[in-house]
């Protein structure tokens, strides 16, 4: 069943619908499951693992057994910040990014609706996983990209799995906005977060959170924010979970926009429900350069509901972190997943993090993403000959 989140109007999961009919709100899917945590011992870790809590028929499933990534404390880090420090490594996945655990159930719904060509608008990783998984399936994928603003790693992946690719002169929103009046027109379905059903996927990131903690809740998650539907699904994870009385505590939902395309930020600092779309967003984080997130109405009451926060970072901010996080931890992310890590050490000058939070960090897509911002922040490397003398001459000058 699929239900409005603002009538409460229902649906059965045959129809092809993004937004509710009768209201024009987006939509949830109905998860009602009586299964207890144990049913999950000794199974292979993939977000599969949960497959009772998903909305698709075990026979259908489309997988390149996405989720089970690394969740790793990060000792220095947290020391250096005051807290307990988890990060949650979604760059591991089968394409990079966290995307793929909405693709595997969104992918593996079309072929139960049947359908023939499936589709996206992307600021880069939706494209990218949804070639990957659409090409598993054997089925047509239609990707519209904003002209010149993908990540050089996003476009190759969407590209090199056979994608038909189209360059579209404007931003996300504009590109989103044409590619569901195609859906609409019946010329492919849509798998933006819109589509319910690729947040049943990315909920599972709450699963694993809550099961890497040994079935406790942390005190707060904080993300990365840019269309929006992944903090949305986390939340809606972790509630099914607590509802379910695998655990007991709730996190507080803290989620972080660039400054130049941060409409939830500026609804949250406001008290209000409804966002003011940021006409033309800019930020070095092209992934989440998005200026009306389509699930803000679930991602506001996430963080509302869960006594959570939202903050901005500047792109100078952004990039440190994402340094920072490699050169301390090891773990190489791409500039939108650093806003996590830069909001985190905003919260904590600012005083909203408490000294000894147990805190997750989401960093949602791999560095390779982005190859062009990780070459510029470095410096290129000398030339020398392979000379044992000149070699350790160098070296010992460094
Ligand atoms: C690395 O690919 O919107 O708030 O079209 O790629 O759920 O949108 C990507 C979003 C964070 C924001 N981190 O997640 C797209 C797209 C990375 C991302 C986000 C995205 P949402």
């Amino acid at each position: 069943m699929i239900k409005c989140i603002s009538c409460g109007m229902e649906y059965e999961d045959d129809n092809i619908i993004y937004t509710c009919n009768n209201c024009g709100s987006i939509l949830e899917v109905i998860c009602d499951v009586d299964v207890s945590k144990e049913i999950f011992n000794c199974r292979k870790s993939t977000m599969w693992k949960y497959k009772e809590f998903m909305p698709v028929n075990e026979s259908s499933i489309v997988t390149l057994q996405e989720g089970g990534t690394p969740f790793c404390k990060c000792e220095k880090l947290g020391e250096k910040l005051g807290v307990e420090l988890h990060v949650k490594v979604e760059g591991s996945n089968p394409t990079g990014s966290f995307k793929d655990r909405g693709m595997s159930v969104g992918i593996s719904k079309a072929l139960e609706l049947g359908v023939n060509a499936v589709g996206c608008a992307s600021t880069g990783n939706t494209s990218a996983s949804l070639a990957a998984y659409a090409a598993r399936a054997g089925l047509r994928c239609i990707v519209l990209l904003p002209s010149g603003k993908v990540a050089l790693g996003k476009l190759a992946q969407a590209m090199f799995h056979g994608a038909d690719v189209i360059s579209v002169k404007g931003n996300f929103d504009e590109a989103l906005e044409a590619v569901t009046a195609l859906a609409l027109e019946g010329e492919l379905y849509l798998l933006n977060s819109v589509n319910p059903y690729r947040l049943e996927g990315q909920k599972t990131i709450g699963y694993e959170i809550v099961d890497d903690l040994g079935w406790q809740s942390p005190d707060r998650i904080i993300l990365p924010v840019g269309n929006a539907g992944n903090i949305s699904a986390i939340w809606k994870g972790i509630k099914e979970f607590h509802r379910a009385g695998f655990m007991e505590d709730l996190p507080m939902m803290t989620g972080i926009q660039a400054e130049g395309a941060a409409p939830i930020v500026k609804a949250f600092e406001n008290g209000k429900e409804d966002i003011v779309p940021f006409e033309n967003p800019e930020t070095v984080a092209t992934a989440i350069r998005i200026g009306a997130p389509v699930s803000a109405l679930k991602a506001i009451r996430a963080i509302n509901e869960s006594d959570g926060y939202a903050e901005t970072v500047s792109d100078e901010e952004i990039l440190s972190a994402q340094k920072l996080l490699a050169r301390t931890e090891g773990i190489g992310v791409e500039p939108a997943s650093a806003a996590s890590i830069a909001g985190l050490i905003k919260l904590v000058e600012k005083g909203v993090v408490d000294k000894n939070e147990k805190i997750v960090c989401i960093v949602t897509g791999h560095l390779l993403k982005d190859p062009n911002t990780a070459i510029n922040a470095c410096t290129e490397p000398v030339e020398i000959d392979a000379d044992i003398d000149k070699l350790s001459k160098f070296i010992s000058g460094l």
